[in-house]
């Protein structure tokens, strides 16, 4: 089995470079794909309290604990604060809750989900009469210094942001006492975020990469959408390593230095994901799929007019 290459962030700590995605992943699949994923040896959990199976997944991992299969020190485990907890004195409670519903004491890593805080309460997408979300005035700035008090109380131990604009991130950066260790967003050939990739790494942030293969079974996919694994353009470099096309999609994050978080409940596809590490792109195979760029955004969240909706910018 092979034993899958750390990724190291600037605080020392050390993540492994794929990690199984569980968004849109049913309660009722998460447990054994996260078992199946252990057992082919991944080491690495993607989770989020706002994908509803946080427990599921802590399941799947206790059931591989008991087994003896791994330790708890073993495997890295991320979730993110749901944009209804920005408000600082929420945050704790709401690590906890993560925390109680995995079955851990600690993360690795905990992730600002989203730059916009909405309204607090129960509901986690509040919405008014017209439909539009119901923004909370928390300064994500606020938010930060409430995630960096999680890692002083032993409670994760890196902390990060996901679909930030480079100007939030500055915004972060000046005012933190412990930097992002890591920016997650979407990356694909159809995104390749080369700006925001270059712009973190300048600053010492790892990015990782959702959303790789194209997240077609994404809600809102449409008939007729582009297909990322359909695209004629892959299948020759797939041809040329005897490898699928959604194994390039995955090198290509590694390759360029990111880590990268498949999505699968399928134990065929699960191990195939996985089956990544004895072949690698050239810079040529990866000038030809940067190529495919054509600002192919699949992800968003939230209203346009939030103030702090983050896709307006450059980038
Ligand atoms: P993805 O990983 O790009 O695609 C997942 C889809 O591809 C599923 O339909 C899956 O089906 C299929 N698939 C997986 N492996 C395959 C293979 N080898 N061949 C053919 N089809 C395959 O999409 P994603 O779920 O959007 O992104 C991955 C993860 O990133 C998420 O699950 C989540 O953990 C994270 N994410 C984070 C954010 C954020 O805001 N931070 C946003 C989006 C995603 P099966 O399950 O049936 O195999
Ligand atoms: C959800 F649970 C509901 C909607 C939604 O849309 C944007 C993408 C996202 C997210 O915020 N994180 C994901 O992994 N998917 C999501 C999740």
């Amino acid at each position: 089995m092979a034993t899958v290459p750390l990724m190291k962030f600037e605080n020392g700590n050390t993540c492994p470079v794929i990690g199984l995605g569980t968004w849109k992943s049913k309660p009722g699949e998460v447990v054994q794909a996260v078992k199946d994923a252990i057992d082919v040896g991944y080491r690495h959990i993607d989770c989020a309290h706002v994908y509803g199976n946080e427990k599921e997944v802590g399941e799947g991992l206790k059931a591989k604990f008991d087994e003896g299969v791994v330790k708890r020190e073993d495997v890295f485990i991320t979730s993110k604060l749901w944009c209804t907890y920005h408000r600082p004195d929420l945050v704790e409670g709401a690590v906890k809750v993560t925390l109680q519903n995995l079955g851990l004491d600690y993360l690795d890593l905990y992730l600002i989900h989203w730059p916009q805080a909405f309204q607090e309460g129960e509901d986690l997408f509040p919405k008014d009469e017209n439909d539009k979300f119901i923004p909370s005035a928390v300064d994500y700035v606020d938010t930060w210094a409430a995630m960096e008090a999680l890692v002083e109380k032993g409670l994760v131990k890196s902390i990060g942001v996901s679909n930030f604009n480079k100007r939030q991130l500055e915004r972060v950066l000046q005012a933190a006492k412990f930097k992002p260790a890591v920016q997650q967003i979407e990356v694909h050939p159809y995104l390749n975020q080369q700006k925001m990739f270059d712009f973190c790494r300048s600053q010492g942030i790892i990015v990782t990469a959702y959303s790789p293969l194209g997240s077609p079974d994404r809600p809102w996919a449409k008939p007729g959408d582009p297909q990322l694994m359909q695209d004629p353009k892959l299948t020759p470099i797939a041809e040329k390593y005897g490898k699928s096309v959604p194994q390039v999609l995955i090198r290509y994050a590694i390759d360029r230095g990111m880590i990268v978080i498949p999505k699968s409940v399928n134990k065929t596809r699960i191990a195939q994901n996985f089956d990544v590490f004895n072949f690698t792109l050239t810079p040529e195979d990866i000038v030809q799929i940067a190529s495919l760029e054509c600002n192919g955004r699949l992800c968003s969240m939230g209203d346009l007019y939030h103030p702090d909706y983050p896709f307006h910018e450059d980038y």
